[in-house]
């Protein structure tokens, strides 16, 4: 896992080889601000599975408190639940050890160990623009953890989190304005509602006429909400539950190949760029690539002169 995560040549020499033995796992993409308990919920999701008799993995994305050394001591405690249990694996992945990049570091990781056999991958990332929408399209089902306090009303949470909700939760229910949060997202939910959600080819598409000219059919997936005290363990139960009812609906309907199909075309797009800026770094010298900028900026040539002097070049030999 060091290696695909540190070198790039050698993971896509380690994902061809074991592609193959990939696609058996149920990945769950675990997002959400800061400090809103995604941690504490993952540990209570994992120990969940593994009443289930799951083997389970979790990789923590760029953690602003990682999972081990963590320095809280309840945040220790929860740690020895899951250490010692060779049915959890746990791995954080910081930003600096990828120099591929992290969504491409994170996809190699996930698939090791899906090869290796884990049934479920919890994937935790902080809810930051494109990492989120990321995960969310590598995941099969995707969290969203709110908690009160971060934003009681609608405009302050997070535009576009219902785009990639499968799941909605509310943490720390035990703080005060829980209730308030709650009512907030229910009426999101509710708004959200009239505007269905299509799966198309794994496409994602919108149906912009008003509810009662939709027919919802019995098969839409209703985003449920639900209402957690992570370090109380209160509600997770259910969390899991709601997790393995959202896979029997993806693979009852045709949505979890739809998923697969979001995932490796935004997979493909996300590595064709990566690997035409990595030839180009490797043909066209940093010196060269720098005044071309520098042109640029000096309205000397302009941006699409520029790109096509660094696509021809790139491509030279
Ligand atoms: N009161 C209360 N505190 C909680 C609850 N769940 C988690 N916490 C605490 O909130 C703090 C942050 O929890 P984490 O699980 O680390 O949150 P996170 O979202 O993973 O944080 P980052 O990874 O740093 O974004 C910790 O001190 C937890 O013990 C809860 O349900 N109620
Ligand atoms: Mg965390």
């Amino acid at each position: 896992l060091t290696q695909v995560e540190n070198n790039p040549d050698l993971a896509q020499e380690v994902v061809s080889n074991l592609y193959k033995e990939t696609g058996y796992a149920h990945i769950i993409g675990v997002t959400g601000p800061p400090g809103s308990g995604k941690s504490t919920l993952v540990n209570g999701l994992a120990l969940e599975f593994r009443k289930r008799d799951q083997v389970v993995a979790i990789v923590a994305v760029d953690p602003s408190s990682p999972f081990t050394g963590g320095a809280l001591l309840g945040d220790r405690v929860r740690m020895r639940d899951l250490a010692g249990d060779p049915g959890i694996f746990i791995r954080s992945m910081a930003s600096r050890g990828s120099l591929g990049g992290l969504a491409s570091a994170t996809g190699d990781v996930v698939k090791v160990l899906d090869a290796a056999g884990f049934q479920s991958i919890l994937v935790e990332t902080v809810g930051a623009g494109q990492a989120e929408v990321d995960i969310a399209t590598a995941a099969h089902t995707t969290l969203v953890i709110e908690a009160p306090g971060m934003g009681d009303d609608i405009q302050t949470i997070k535009a576009g989190i219902l785009e990639i909700a499968d799941i909605l939760i509310v943490n720390k229910m035990d703080r005060p304005g829980g209730d308030r949060t709650v009512k907030a997202l229910q009426m999101m939910l509710h708004m959200g509602s009239s505007v269905q959600r299509v799966n198309h080819h794994g496409q994602q598409m919108t149906l912009d006429e008003s509810p009662d000219t939709v027919n919802h059919g019995e098969d839409a997936w209703q985003i449920p909400l639900l209402e957690t005290i992570a370090a109380q363990n209160q509600g997770i139960d259910e969390v899991a539950e709601k997790i393995l009812a959202h896979k029997r609906y993806l693979q009852s309907n045709g949505g979890w190949l739809d998923k697969e199909i979001a995932r490796c075309r935004n997979e493909i797009d996300r590595m064709l760029k990566e690997q035409f800026i990595r030839k180009m770094g490797k043909a066209v010298p940093i010196y060269e690539r720098e005044s071309i900028i520098e042109a640029v900026a000096k309205r000397e040539i302009d941006p699409y002169a520029a790109v096509k002097r660094l696509y021809k070049e790139a491509f030279a030999n």
